[in-house]
């Protein structure tokens, strides 16, 4: 991509949204002074923090602007934005404290870092990966104060998710603003997935190149996913801007204390291909210069750039914070001196741009504009509480057809099925992409299951870094923008660094945005032991995944299964997690003839893996072949079993198992799992809750021990259930 493709003109309007309504001023007019020597005087003796004493610093050529290098009208646009920002902030906290709303979250001191930068972008065109100070952004791009003010009351056409978040949770789909989650630094890899995405478009450079913008505070580079980001983002050149709104605190926590040499900028030198760039960001033509150098360099296919702006919290943390519990007063004085807004002002003034009365009337018309809309949006409807649960999952119609007759092949294990199942719907949909660690290329996974589609589908089956949560978090950019990952974490063991994403952005996703945001993507998980696996190659995760709202998850035990699963689940509009039993991958039990290219096993339908009259037992994974030999060795005994393999846990097929309960008025729960508050007690308590006047016997769970899963073959046995032990518990419930 040529340094010198032309690049989109972010002042062009056509590129622009429409402003929102809301922005007339034909209300009353409220004077109250803005520049008061509280808040800030001329700012013409701000103590500039020494960092960026001297002008801006670092890898991009910066051509310093000033007030004559603007367009009057544009300086005053850029004012009032700040002013709105500022306002907004206000008027939130005055509604606070007469008891209209809960939370505030402010970004009075970041205005003209963020407003400057937005100057660059395009709302609609690039993507937004804010974090909950980016208020002047948002305005900067297009949000419009009323939208703001919807937010504040929780109301139901709150744009960010109709009062589901708490405010300032920006979230706007028609300006690409991705749903904010609260949880620091989960912006930033979904901003990695966004530009994987416009890479893929062929939208890195060139004519229509867009750009990511991604942003967080001092502290959120503490984590990992902060560095995780600008790795990948440097190793593959994606046309990120990363905005770190360093006002140096972390709530509490000064840099110092949160930060090797107390400030990222050194660190931010460590990544290659990564451009960065400090600079003073309550200096809007400081910024805008910085800003503008960073946004072409990245729009014309460069690479990411890490913007460090050094900026002033003139707030407390939040609504719910006391600054001066830890901040001297000689901190919070000198910050006050750099407020962003009076100094841009005092700039424009001095150039003759404006005069004194001019900016107050500006301040003046922002004010009377912000309580006029703020008691309109007041007046809008709230929340009907009859909706607080939708949007949980997709509520539209199921077009997919289930379990479909059809030819059937050779037989074949799982593994090799579930590889099948992925080639086929690679080849149907180009949309849909596989990687994770050691997943493409002639490896095929440490397990085989993605063998050959890097060479049958290129660069669409690809090895990630050796990160889940990158790999979860970019999903969640690259579902956004349209694609279908089907991502592969290499052993349930390792999924818990990719907890925070699945947890906080994935299964959250179209619940908290009200169904705008959606992110469906399949994880591919080999789960379980019996392996000899040991601690870290064993575990089951389906009781702790099972208790995420907004996700699917399944767990198929034949190879007809897997396949039907993982082609439902990658066809679906939600997030799945997909248990692979690694113990069932060339099992020869778990073969079956392969399953056509259309046959699909619907979500949440539990299976007959064998019928009977006098128990049952409900099972899944690996189990299944264990309670499967225990029917046989009963019916010698003249006993009959009836077998249910739930193959999935999220949603549950309750009805199957109930159905079973009222014919054999016995059951038994059997899983690999560590019995206490394993998946089994939710099935257990819901046969008793149910189904309480068709048992002869209590229902009972046999599972495995309470304990991490040791490597030693009889150790190993010792811990995970053996047919004996699901043998003994059935006898057990026999005998009443
Ligand atoms: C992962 C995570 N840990 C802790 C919190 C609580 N928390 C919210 S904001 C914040 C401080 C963030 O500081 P910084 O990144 O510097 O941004 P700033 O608020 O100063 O703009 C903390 C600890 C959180 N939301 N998410
Ligand atoms: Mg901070």
């Amino acid at each position: 991509m040529a340094a010198d493709t032309p690049i989109p003109d972010p002042q062009d309007d056509s590129l622009r949204p429409a402003p929102l309504p809301g922005m007339d001023d034909d209300a009353g007019f409220v004077a109250r002074p803005l520049l008061t020597p509280e808040a800030g005087g001329d700012g013409a003796d701000a103590p500039a923090n020494p960092s960026t004493v001297g002008g801006p610093e670092g890898d991009l050529s910066v051509t310093p602007v000033g007030p004559e290098d603007f367009d009057a009208e544009d300086l005053k646009r850029v004012l009032r934005t700040m002013m709105t920002s500022r306002r907004l902030d206000e008027k939130m906290l005055t509604l606070l404290k007469q008891g209209k709303g809960y939370f505030h979250i402010g970004s009075m001191g970041h205005e003209a870092a963020q407003v400057a930068l937005a100057e660059h972008m395009v709302g609609g065109h690039d993507w937004f990966c804010m974090y909950y100070r980016d208020l002047g952004t948002a305005l900067g791009i297009g949000m419009s104060p009323a939208d703001v003010l919807r937010a504040h009351f929780a109301k139901k056409d709150d744009p960010f998710g109709g009062g589901r978040q708490m405010p300032e949770h920006f979230g706007h789909r028609g300006l690409n603003i991705m749903t904010t989650s609260s949880s620091v630094g989960a912006q930033f890899m979904p901003a990695v997935g966004f530009g994987l995405a416009i890479d893929r478009d062929g939208d890195n450079g060139g004519e229509n190149a867009k750009l990511v913008y991604t942003s967080g505070g001092d502290g959120s580079t503490s984590q990992g996913a902060f560095h995780e980001a600008l790795n990948w983002a440097a190793r593959a050149s994606l046309p990120v801007l990363f905005h770190v709104q360093d006002n140096g605190y972390a709530i509490s926590v000064p840099t110092s204390e949160q930060t090797a040499s107390g400030s990222i900028w050194p660190v931010l030198g460590g990544y290659p291909g990564l451009a960065r760039m400090r600079y003073d960001g309550t200096d809007f033509f400081e910024s805008y210069a910085v800003c503008k150098a960073a946004a072409e360099h990245a729009r014309a296919g460069n690479g990411p750039v890490a913007l460090h702006a050094d900026v002033v919290r003139l707030l407390p943390h939040s609504s719910s914070d006391d600054h001066r519990k830890y901040r001297s007063e000689e901190s919070i004085e000198a910050d006050q001196k750099r407020d962003p807004i009076a100094r841009l002002a005092t700039r424009l003034i001095e150039a003759g741009l404006m005069t004194d009365d001019e900016v107050e009337a500006m301040r003046a018309d922002v004010h009377q504009e912000i309580d006029r809309i703020a008691k309109e949006i007041e007046a809008e409807p709230d929340p009907d509480v009859l909706e607080a649960t939708t949007h949980v999952y997709y509520e539209g119609e199921d077009t997919r057809t289930y379990e479909q007759e059809g030819p059937e092949g050779e037989l074949i294990v799982m593994v090799d099925a579930i590889n099948h199942a992925l080639a086929e719907e690679m080849e149907r949909d180009e949309r849909i992409l596989v990687y994770g660690e050691d997943v493409g290329g002639g490896k095929g996974g440490v397990f085989t299951a993605t063998r050959g589609l890097t060479a049958a589908f290129g660069d669409r089956c690809f090895n990630s870094p050796l990160a889940e949560h990158s790999i979860i978090g970019s999903a969640v950019g690259l579902a956004a923008a349209g694609y279908k990952p089907v991502v592969e974490i290499q052993f349930a063991d390792y999924i818990w660094p990719a907890l925070q994403p699945i947890r906080n952005q994935v299964s959250s996703f179209r619940y908290r945005s009200r169904g705008e945001w959606t992110c469906p993507m399949v994880i591919r998980v080999p789960a379980g032991g019996y392996i000899h696996g040991g601690l870290c190659h064993s575990q089951n995760i389906e009781a702790i995944f099972g208790h995420f709202p907004g996700l699917h998850v399944v767990m198929p035990s034949n190879a007809a299964d897997a396949k039907g699963l993982l082609k439902t689940a990658i066809r679906g509009e939600d997030p799945v997690l997909f248990l692979e039993h690694k113990a069932l991958y060339r099992q020869g039990p778990a073969r079956r003839p392969e399953t056509h290219d259309d046959y699909l096993v619907p979500l949440g339908k539990a299976a007959i893996a064998r019928e009977g009259t006098d128990l049952t037992i409900v099972t899944w994974g690996a189990i299944v072949y264990k309670a499967l030999n225990v029917a046989k060795a009963l019916e010698k005994e003249g006993v009959s079993v009836e077998v249910i393999d739930g193959r999935s846990f999220l949603p549950f097929d309750t009805e199957t198992v109930l159905e079973s309960a009222k014919k054999t008025g016995r059951v038994l729960v059997a899983y690999e799992d560590h019995e206490f508050m394993g998946f089994g007690a939710e099935i257990a308590a819901q046969v008793s809750d149910a189904a309480f006047p068709y048992l002869d016997a209590p229902v009972k769970r046999v599972a495995g021990a309470f304990s991490p899963i040791p490597y030693a073959d009889a150790l190993e046995k010792a811990v995970l259930p053996q047919d004996e032990d699901v043998m003994t518990a059935a006898r057990e419930i026999l005998s009443y």
